[in-house]
C-alpha cells in the first residue's frame, strides 16, 4: 500500500510524463511540417519513451494497490522559431522532470517508503541520460549553425532511425 502523499505525488508524475509525451509529439509534428523527417522520427521516439515512463509509474501505483487518478493535460506548444529553439524547450522540460523526480525521491524517503525509493532509482539514472541526449543534440545543432547543409545532413543521418546516437551521441533505450 502507498501513503496518500506518495500516491498523489506519483499521480502528479504520471501527468508530467504524459505532458512530456504530448509536448514531444507536438515537436515531432512540427519537425514533420518543416520537412525535417529525421528530427521528427527522433523526437517521436522520445515522445514514445515518455509514454513508457508514464506507464512504469502507472503500473507501480497499481501494483501497490494505489489509485491512478489521471489529470487534464495542458495543450502543448505547436510552433518554434527553429529546430534549436524546439530542442532547447525539450531540454528545459527534461531539467524540470529531473527536479520533479528528485523531489519525489525525497518525499518517498521522508515517508519511509523504501519500495518507492528503490523503484525511483531507475528514473534518477534515466534522467542523466535524457538530459545528456538532448543536450548533445543541442550542441550539434549549435556547431552546424541550425540551418543549411549541416542541418540537412544531420536530418538525413537521423532519418529512418531513432537517431539517438547521431543527434545525441548516446543510445537511449527507454
Ligand atoms: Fe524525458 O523524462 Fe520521462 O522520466
Amino acid at each position: 500500500m502507498m501513503k496518500d502523499t506518495v500516491q498523489a505525488a506519483f499521480n502528479a508524475q504520471i501527468t508530467m510524463e504524459l505532458g512530456a509525451f504530448y509536448s514531444y509529439l507536438s515537436m515531432a509534428a512540427w519537425f514533420e511540417a518543416e520537412s525535417l523527417r529525421g528530427f521528427a522520427a527522433w523526437m517521436r521516439h522520445h515522445a514514445e519513451e515518455e509514454m513508457v515512463h508514464a506507464m512504469k509509474l502507472y503500473d507501480f501505483v497499481l501494483r501497490r494497490r494505489g489509485r491512478v487518478l489521471l489529470a487534464p493535460l495542458a495543450g502543448p506548444a505547436t510552433n518554434w522559431d527553429s529546430p534549436l529553439a524546439a530542442l532547447e524547450d525539450a531540454f528545459a522540460h527534461e531539467r524540470q522532470v529531473t527536479r520533479a523526480i528528485d523531489a519525489l525521491v525525497e518525499l518517498a524517503e521522508n515517508e519511509r517508503d523504501r519500495a518507492a525509493v528503490s523503484f525511483l532509482q531507475w528514473f534518477v539514472d534515466e534522467q542523466v541520460e535524457e538530459e545528456e541526449v538532448v543536450d548533445e543534440a543541442i550542441q550539434n545543432l549549435r556547431r552546424i549553425g541550425d540551418f543549411g547543409p549541416g542541418l540537412y545532413l544531420l536530418d538525413r543521418e537521423l532519418a529512418g532511425s531513432t537517431g539517438a546516437e547521431a543527434a545525441g551521441g548516446v543510445e537511449n533505450e527507454e
